[in-house]
Parts: structure tokens; C-alpha cells; sequence
């Protein structure tokens, strides 16, 4: 679906009468969460043994096994009857809460994997670690997706309240760009106050090419874009406040926003000395993150994490690429770092973004693949194959 055709849907609410689009809604989720929850549920039968095996992954497939057992208990279910419909949007409720700690506990099972060695990715060979970097990215893009349908249809139908007026479920019809990226900046240097008792400032630039003076608005999930930006101001704070030491003037984050008629690109650039280019891979590995923290070792002063790089990176780029955006990172080591998120500028340009079960997917997860390059560390430049 696109993000206009989520929008579309709840507009159509007036026109069509309430419970009129809630069965519509029904029928389509009886047989679309189904099948994205199938579609799960198989690949995790892909992944390598020593993964499945272990006892947080068995809690996380047991919890999609027991969402599809009910939501097919409705494939028959006669939606003419108002009381059916709505216990069917109060399943909804469960499925998703019973899922609220998913990315924790599978976390939790990768910790598991590689439990008892000193370097959590030296332990586990390349070819498992590929894997489940490949398998946790699917993972988690089709978890959003199922997250974004039930979201939408609970907010529209199931009596939860809408972040604010205007909204359609999860979704700003008139997101204002500028205004969530502050919002987030002021989150991040809240924390970030209380961490290293001094923060960065904010130095803004807005430039919309379409509409000279216009402010930059697009159809959009305010809560993905806090999410992305929220994070990324953490690590770009983390970086100049570490830099910088007691300094008393930080270098502030310079942040450009662009929209044209194709993207809107938001460009974060910190002076927090950056990253080596022989790191930059690492970035966006699950299984890097997982290795303990050298803060988590040494003096925990303050509990509350200022992000290490934790699931933070590849999942903030995730929410960007769902709705056919981007998150890239660009860095010289010894002065900063650029982060830019990329998102479409037309709602009918934003469809979402979802992994596909096939015979090729097969093949990634057979031991027999080879790279086709000379050395491992170009592994991350294969990974959508
Ligand atoms: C850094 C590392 C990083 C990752 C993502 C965004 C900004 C930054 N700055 O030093």
C-alpha cells in the first residue's frame, strides 16, 4: 500500500459511513496480516540453527505462530455481524501488544547465540552473521508493516485517540518536517543534558525549491521521522559532547532540509571527529551492537543509555526505507559526520517497502553462497543481493 491509499482509506470514512469501512478494513486485514505474518514465520524456519534454537527466538516464533492460529479463525467469520468486527478489532489490540517486546527479546536471542566469548562477532562465523543481518533487516521491516496496518486500523476503528487533530490513524496529512526534527532535537539534548551536562546547538536551514516560502510539509508518520531524527541527533550529540570534552562552545549540528518535487532530504552534520571508514560497515550491524557497551562495564552513573550504537542505526533506516526513503552516513574521520535521511515527496511515491518470500531468498540463507568478492569486509555491499 501506499501512504496516499492509507490516507485515501481513512477519508473514505465520511464518505462511507464508519462501520461500513470497518468491515472493508476487516476483510482486508483477515487476509493481508495473515499472510505478512506467514511470510515471518517462514523465514524464521531459514535461520541458521544455532538461532532458532535458542529460547528467546523460540518465545518470538511462538508469539507469531499464536497471532496467525487467530487471526484465521476469522478467514470464515461472517463480518455482517457488528459484534464479530469488533472483537476482531480488539484482537488487533492483543496481537500487537503481545508483540510490544519483539525486537528486545529477538536482541536477547542473538546475546544468546553468542553467549560465553569475549568478541560477540568473532565467535560467530560470517556466513551466520550475514544471515541473520539479512534475516533481522526483513524481520523488522515486515514487524513495522504489520505494526502500521493494525496501528491504522485501531486508531480509525478501535477507540484509540489519534496523536493530534487532523491526523488519519498514524499518519500527518500536512507533516511538518521542520517542526518534528526540532521536536526531536529538543528530545535528544534534553537527554543529553542530563548525560554530559552540556549540549550542542541547533543550526537550521530550510530550503523548499516547489514552494519558495511555504513550510516544508509532506504526507507522512510523524512518529517514524522522530524516531529516524530522535536517534541520529542522540548519536551526532554523543559524538561532539565526547569530542569536545569541557570545552565550553560545542560545535552546534548543522541541519539542512530540502524539498523538490522528487525528495525531501534532511542533512544532519555533527563535528564530533567521526568515524574511520574501516568501522562505517559496522554501523548498521545488528550483531555489532549487540556486544556489550564499554559504557555498560564501566561506572553506570547514569542507567538511561545515550545511545551506543545500539539497534538504534539499522532500525532508524528501516522506518526511512519503508516508505521507499533512505538513511545514509557519511563521515571523515578526525572532523564529523553527515547523516541524511531521504524521503519522498509524493504520497503516491511512497509505497511501502517490503520484503518478498521467494526462491532467491532461499539462496541467502544457504552456507554454499559466496560473495564474489576477495575479501569478507565487502559483505554489507551484497546485502540486498
Ligand atoms: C558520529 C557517529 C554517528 C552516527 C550517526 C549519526 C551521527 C553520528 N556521529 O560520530
Amino acid at each position: 500500500m501506499s501512504i496516499q491509499a492509507f490516507l485515501d482509506f481513512g477519508k473514505s470514512l465520511q464518505r462511507n459511513g464508519k462501520t461500513f469501512c470497518e468491515k472493508a478494513s476487516c476483510n482486508f486485514l483477515r487476509k493481508e496480516l495473515p499472510v505478512r505474518l506467514a511470510n515471518i514465520i517462514k523465514e524464521i524456519h531459514l535461520l541458521p540453527e544455532s538461532l532458532i534454537c535458542q529460547p528467546s527466538t523460540q518465545i518470538v516464533q511462538g508469539w507469531y505462530e499464536k497471532s496467525f492460529a487467530e487471526l484465521i479463525t476469522y478467514e470464515q467469520a461472517d463480518l455482517t455481524n457488528d459484534a464479530i468486527v469488533s472483537r476482531f478489532t480488539q484482537d488487533l489490540i492483543k496481537i500487537r501488544n503481545r508483540h510490544n517486546l519483539v525486537v528486545e527479546t529477538m536482541a536477547q536471542g542473538v546475546v544468546e547465540l553468542s553467549r560465553g566469548s569475549e568478541d560477540k562477532r568473532i565467535m560467530v562465523d560470517s556466513v551466520t552473521r550475514d544471515s541473520i543481518q539479512y534475516f533481522l533487516d526483513r524481520f523488522y521491516m515486515m514487524r513495522i508493516s504489520i505494526r502500521m496496518l493494525i496501528n491504522q486500523h485501531t486508531i480509525l476503528f478501535g477507540g484509540e485517540l489519534p496523536f493530534s487533530a487532523g491526523h488519519v490513524g498514524t499518519i500527518d496529512p500536512e507533516c511538518d518536517i521542520q517542526l518534528v526534527v526540532e521536536d526531536a532535537f529538543a528530545s535528544a539534548r534534553s537527554l543529553c543534558e542530563n548525560f554530559y551536562e552540556q549540549s550542542p546547538e541547533l543550526k537550521m536551514t530550510c530550503i523548499n525549491t516547489v514552494n519558495r516560502e511555504e513550510p516544508l510539509k509532506i504526507v507522512y508518520v510523524p512518529s517514524h521521522l522522530f524516531h529516524i531524527s530522535f536517534e541520529l541527533f542522540k548519536n551526532a550529540m554523543r559524538a561532539t559532547c565526547e569530542k569536545g570534552g569541557a570545552s565550553l562552545s560545542l560545535p552546534p549540528i548543522e541541519v539542512v532540509i530540502v524539498k523538490t518535487t522528487e525528495d525531501v532530504a534532511i542533512k544532519m552534520s555533527d563535528q564530533g571527529g567521526g568515524i574511520p571508514q574501516r568501522n562505517m560497515p559496522q554501523l548498521f550491524e545488528y550483531m555489532f551492537s549487540t556486544a556489550p557497551s564499554p559504557v555498560d562495564a564501566g561506572t553506570s552513573v547514569n542507567v538511561v543509555p545515550m545511545a551506543g550504537y545500539g539497534y538504534g542505526l539499522p532500525l532508524s533506516r528501516l522506518y526511512a526505507r519503508y516508505f521507499h526513503g533512505d538513511l545514509q552516513v557519511y563521515s571523515i574521520h578526525g572532523f564529523g559526520t553527515d547523516a541524511v535521511i531521504y524521503l519522498k515527496t509524493l504520497s503516491e511515491s511512497a509505497s511501502e517497502f517490503l520484503p518478498v518470500f521467494n526462491k532467491s531468498v532461499m539462496k541467502q540463507y544457504s552456507s554454499t553462497r559466496t560473495h564474489g568478492w576477495s575479501s569478507s569486509k565487502f559483505s554489507h555491499l551484497v546485502e540486498w543481493g
